[in-house]
């Protein structure tokens, strides 16, 4: 009952919602389409939402989640995103008994920005955590006073479950286990040099379950098992109450690598063995909550933390550029929602969404009403599980790429896509997903008031205005030197 009630209320909740958006563009510029409704069809939507939120949940019991979180997988990496050349049978399969999103972005093109937005809710800069990576040695981390993914169901009963890459801090007090997740196992850090050299001196980078050190050194080919493994029997161990699993996966992130039964396998070469190994883990986990009756009562999220890495053969095809970027291949990524009888079979959706709507949707499925100040995301349950006439709140996104001396910065509304720069660029995303054709020269009024939005999502989040040095993530050359003096004798 407490689920249901909660269920109307955000279906109100969002109607109000819509209210917080933007306003519409000035006289001679395209509206973006979803400023286009009228308080009649508001009424309208209500009407309905209401009737769908009376039958949407006929259980007490909240829903289990799950959720995938892929590190660096680019938007056409996946057969049911286009790739033509990696085989995903179990996430397609995934896609069509569920529902494949089209226009899900993250909040940032880089690992620890756009974790940190996962986990809140918020833009990057409100936690602090918009600029760099964190490396092994850095003393900061998402403040343990942050409500994380886990905190926010946890009061509703939730078992809650970490696996895999963390990236938000390593001390002590800014660790899964600090962050209201019940477990953990994982390498808390990337598989790469800059994150495996401090620790060559102690016999390697450590998979940890909960703060101590089960193994070492980690390997590359060995995670994706070893994650899959620790997914499964986190599920059976918590198949009779609700439960939240985030699993954050080590792969395709260099150094990317497959176990023996996926190598030498894809014709998109190792990259494609790592992301059959990805789809095969999936299907492993959907199947097991087929076979243990938990299907119909588990949400389950695929998606991934930014776009493909450069020079890799991982691609965001069609959209333009990589991870380390914030044209579309950096922000935008698959996002597949899978939930049996709940979310939309077959349905493929064009709503603008963003992962800083994940924290609220959460919230508002488990039926926890106290969200924490300062969010920047909407609920978007009504659209997940296909709410008449239920279109996403979100109209905008401020994106920043902030590492060493490199500096980006976007502004997407609606349809309009920002690139702060001299000159700038605009594109029209509707017309020109690949963002090829700047129409910035024909849209000048546009193009400030942009850059002016912008400007203030900036500043209202504190962004500093200039990259400060980080003495943790030392330049490639010098962290180079290092690891090397590290290992010698
Ligand atoms: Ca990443």
């Amino acid at each position: 009952m407490f689920t249901r009630l909660s269920v109307v209320d955000e279906a109100s909740r969002l109607v109000v919602g819509r209210g917080r958006r933007t306003p519409p563009p000035s006289s001679g510029q395209r509206s973006p389409r979803r400023d286009s409704s009228t308080p009649p069809y508001k009424t309208a939507l209500a009407s309905a939402l209401l009737l769908f939120a009376s039958t949407a949940f006929a259980t007490d019991r909240p829903p289990n989640v799950i959720l995938i979180n892929c590190d660096d997988l680019g938007y056409g990496d996946l057969a049911c995103y286009g790739a033509k050349d990696i085989r995903t049978p179990h996430l397609d399969r995934m896609a069509r008994e569920g529902t494949r999103f089209t226009d899900f972005s993250v909040a940032a093109p880089l690992c620890t920005p756009s974790r940190a937005a996962l986990m809140t809710g918020k833009y990057p800069g409100r936690t602090g955590r918009a600029i760099g990576v964190l490396r092994p040695k850095s003393t900061q981390g998402l403040a343990g006073s942050e409500v994380t993914l886990a905190e926010i169901v946890k009061p509703r009963g939730y078992a809650t479950g970490c696996i895999g890459k963390w990236h938000l801090g390593f001390l002590p007090g800014m660790r899964p286990l600090d962050q209201g997740f019940d477990t953990y196992y994982g390498v808390l850090h990337n598989l790469d040099t800059p994150e495996t050299a401090p620790f060559e001196a102690e016999g390697g980078i450590p998979i940890l379950r909960g703060d101590q050190v089960e193994k070492r050194p980690a390997i590359p080919a060995e995670m994706t098992g070893l994650y899959t493994a620790e997914a499964l029997a986190f599920i059976e161990r918590n198949r009779d109450r609700p439960f939240f699993l985030y699993l954050a996966h080590a792969m395709p992130h260099l150094p990317f690598d497959a176990s023996p039964a996926f190598k030498g396998k894809s014709p998109r070469g190792l990259y494609g063995d790592v992301v059959a190994e990805l789809d095969d883990s999936t299907g492993r986990i959907l199947e097991r909550l087929r076979a243990l009756g938990l299907a119909e009562q588990t949400l389950v999220i695929f998606t991934s933390d930014n776009g493909p890495e450069r020079n890799t053969t991982g691609t965001a095809a069609p959209l333009r550029g990589t991870k380390h970027t914030v044209y579309e291949g950096g922000l935008r990524v698959p996002f597949i929602a899978w939930w049996p009888g709940r979310v939309p079979a077959g349905r493929v959706c064009d709503e603008f969404v963003t992962t800083l709507e994940i924290l609220p949707t959460l919230a508002a499925l488990a039926g926890n009403r106290t969200l924490p100040a300062g969010l920047d995301g909407f609920d978007l349950s009504p659209v997940l599980l296909g709410a008449p006439g239920a279109r996403s709140p979100r109209t905008t996104l401020y994106s920043l790429y902030g590492y060493r001396a490199n500096r980006r910065e976007s502004f997407r509304e609606g349809r309009w896509k920002l690139h702060v720069a001299t000159p700038p660029e605009l594109y029209d995303l509707t017309a020109d997903p690949a963002e090829s054709t700047n129409v910035a020269a024909q849209h000048p009024d546009l193009v400030a008031r942009l850059t002016a939005a912008a400007r203030q999502l900036r500043e209202s989040t504190g962004i500093p205005a200039t990259n400060p040095a980080d003495p943790f993530d030392p330049p490639p050359a010098k962290a180079k030197k290092n690891a090397a003096k590290k290992s010698a004798p």
